[in-house]
């Protein structure tokens, strides 16, 4: 028998919950043999606009499709829930402090993952997409004592997404022939898109592009590009970002191809001197249901200095929402 799965989506209503649904129910994030039941979670002011998603989604007959429900009540939405989509934040406004936007964010992502804790089922995984997302994350998972930390992500797929597309682009091959591309640290503008171990060809793609470029273009361009769409679009990215999410969710639950890696935000077990305990992307595989870190990479002065950078912000960000009783 093939069991349904049910997956629930935070900030259902919000557009990257636009982009994102549609995929879930087709067969995209699971496959095409795994039925699925979606649990949207907003809250109350954006309810009935997840209604209208609702009456959409059915209006889609998709046939993986087998329930949609709706509510504002994390112990209702996560309960029974296999996969949680943690979308839905408090965005940073004007003149807002980091202090603030933690503690607002505390106040979702600790009900949430205490909500997840007491209701969800035993093999529930977590991917969080609501930014700052690594610390968003590290606050749901110390909210759930009895669930494993390891089932607590955050997404920096989308970043790695973007990397691969930067480089295909600049040595005018296909995405498919690139492996190996690693995000260290941290979702945010200090993030490590690293191409020391990146193959191309079977080739180290730092040794085929010009040292500047890598430096002085590809990182920034990689780190800045969320704040490039916004510019372009007039909205942050959304559809990238469902897809990333979808990416994530799915070599997760699926594996991660032979001979490749991914990058995850996953919590640290000490690898390659990132503190243990804070989320943090590394290159991973999937094996068996779980994200293993990549061991045994050399890592060289370069790429040391802005791995410490991206990971002492982490620490900075857990420390602080630490002083805030927070985790
Ligand atoms: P939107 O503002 O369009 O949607 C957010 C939705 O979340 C809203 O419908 C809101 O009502 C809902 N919400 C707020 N608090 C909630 C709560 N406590 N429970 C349930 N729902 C709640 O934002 P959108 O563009 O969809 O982006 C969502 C989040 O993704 C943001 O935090 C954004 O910063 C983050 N992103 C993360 C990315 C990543 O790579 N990790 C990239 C894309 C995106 O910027």
């Amino acid at each position: 028998i093939v069991m349904t799965v049910k997956v629930t989506v935070t900030g259902a209503a919000g557009q990257i919950g636009y982009a994102l649904l549609f995929r879930i129910a087709s067969g995209q994030l699971l496959g095409a043999d795994t039925p699925v039941t979606l649990s949207l979670l907003e809250i109350p002011q954006a309810v009935k606009a997840a209604e209208g998603t609702a009456m959409e989604l059915d209006d889609c007959a998709f046939p993986l499709l087998r329930g949609i429900e709706i509510s504002d009540d994390p112990a209702k939405a996560f309960d029974g829930a296999n996969i949680a989509l943690l979308v839905g934040a408090r965005p940073r406004t004007a003149g807002m402090e980091r202090g603030d936007l933690l503690q607002a964010n505390g106040g979702i992502f600790g009900p949430q993952g205490k909500a997840i804790n007491d209701h969800a089922a035993d093999d529930i995984r977590v991917l969080v997409v609501g930014n700052p997302a690594n610390t968003n994350a590290l606050i749901a998972q110390s909210a759930a004592p009895d669930v494993p930390a390891e089932r607590f992500t955050a997404m920096t797929r989308l970043d790695h997404n973007r990397a691969l597309s930067q480089l295909s682009a600049k040595l005018r091959v296909p995405v498919s022939e690139i492996r190996k591309m690693t995000i260290w640290g941290n979702h945010s503008a200090t993030q490590y898109p690293d191409l020391f171990h990146a193959e191309v060809g079977g080739k180290i793609a730092a040794e085929q592009v010009e040292e500047d470029w890598l430096r002085d273009t590809f990182i920034p361009t990689v780190a800045k590009r969320g704040a490039a769409i916004i510019e372009a679009r007039g909205a942050s990215s959304a559809a990238s970002a469902a897809n990333a999410a979808i990416d994530h969710v799915h070599d997760w639950v699926n594996g991660t191809p032979e001979g490749d890696w991914t990058s995850a935000a996953i919590p640290s077990d000490g690898s390659y001197g990132v503190a243990e305990g804070i989320i943090s992307s590394f290159p991973v595989v999937s094996k068996n249901g779980r994200w293993e870190i990549v061991q045994g990479l050399e890592i060289d002065a370069f790429s040391r200095t802005r791995i410490d950078a991206s990971v002492q912000e982490l620490i900075d960000e857990r420390d602080a929402v630490r002083e805030l009783g927070l985790i």
